[in-house]
C-alpha cells in the first residue's frame, strides 16, 4: 500500500519516473500562436539586463550563429516524452558569451511573446545540452512548437523550453514565470519529479 506519489524505479535509465513515451508531439500552451509570418519583420530577441552589450537580434543574425545539431529527450510535467528529438539551433552559452554575462547575473529569465515567462539558474541555461531551436527533425518550426525560436532546456520538464522566444534577461533575482506562479515547481527536474510546487 503506497500513501502519496509512487516514485518507480528508472527501468532503462532513459525515461524519468511516471512518464510515458509517445510518437506524437502534443501542443501544450497558454494563450495564442502568434503569427509571425516567413518575413519575421515583426519578430527579433532582445538579450538584455546583466549583460556588458545588450544585443537585439534578427531572425537572420541567430542564422549567422554557429548552428549545431542537437539530439535530445523532452519531458512534459503532464507526462508524455518525447524521445531522439533532432533540433537546429544555436548554443545558448554562444548568446551568453556574445552579451558577456557579469558576474552579478545568476538567474535567466526567458521571455516569450505576450509576456509570458519562464525562469531558470543561469548555470542551468549555460549548460552544453541548453540551446535555442529553429528547426526541428530536419524542419523550421511550426506556428504552435514556437516558429521562428523557442528555447530547449531538456534536462527540466518542457516549460521552461519557451516557445516564440522574444527575450532573454540575464538577472541578479530569480523571477518566477507565469507556471512557476501557477503552482508548478520553481526548477522542474524530471528525475526528482519536481512538478509542483510542494513536490
Ligand atoms: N511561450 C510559451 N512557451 C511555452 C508555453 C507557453 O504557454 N508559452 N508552454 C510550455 C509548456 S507548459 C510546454 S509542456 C511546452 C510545450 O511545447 P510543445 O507545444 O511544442 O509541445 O511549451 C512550453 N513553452
Ligand atoms: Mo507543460
Amino acid at each position: 500500500m503506497y500513501f502519496g506519489k509512487v516514485k518507480k524505479k528508472r527501468d532503462d535509465g532513459r525515461v524519468p519516473p511516471n512518464q510515458n513515451v509517445t510518437a506524437s508531439f502534443p501542443v501544450l500552451h497558454y494563450g495564442s500562436v502568434p503569427n509571425y509570418g516567413d518575413s519575421l519583420t515583426d519578430w527579433d530577441l532582445k538579450v538584455f539586463g546583466e549583460v556588458e552589450e545588450e544585443k537585439t537580434y534578427s531572425f537572420k543574425d541567430i542564422l549567422r550563429l554557429p548552428q549545431f545539431l542537437y539530439e535530445n529527450d523532452i519531458h512534459c510535467v503532464t507526462g508524455w516524452s518525447k524521445l531522439d528529438n533532432s533540433w537546429e539551433g544555436v548554443a545558448a552559452i554562444s548568446i551568453a558569451e556574445e552579451a558577456g554575462i557579469k558576474d552579478a547575473a545568476k538567474f535567466v529569465i526567458l521571455h516569450a511573446e505576450e509576456g509570458w515567462t519562464t525562469n531558470l539558474p543561469l548555470k542551468d541555461f549555460l549548460q552544453d545540452t541548453s540551446l535555442l531551436a529553429h528547426s526541428l527533425g530536419g524542419k523550421r518550426l511550426s506556428p504552435e512548437h514556437g516558429y521562428p525560436l523557442r528555447a530547449v532546456i531538456p534536462h527540466l520538464y518542457f516549460w521552461k523550453s519557451a516557445k516564440w522566444l522574444r527575450g532573454i534577461e540575464f538577472s541578479k533575482t530569480d523571477q518566477p514565470g507565469f507556471w512557476e506562479k501557477n503552482g508548478y515547481h520553481n526548477y522542474g527536474d524530471p528525475w526528482k519529479e519536481e512538478r509542483l510546487s510542494w513536490d
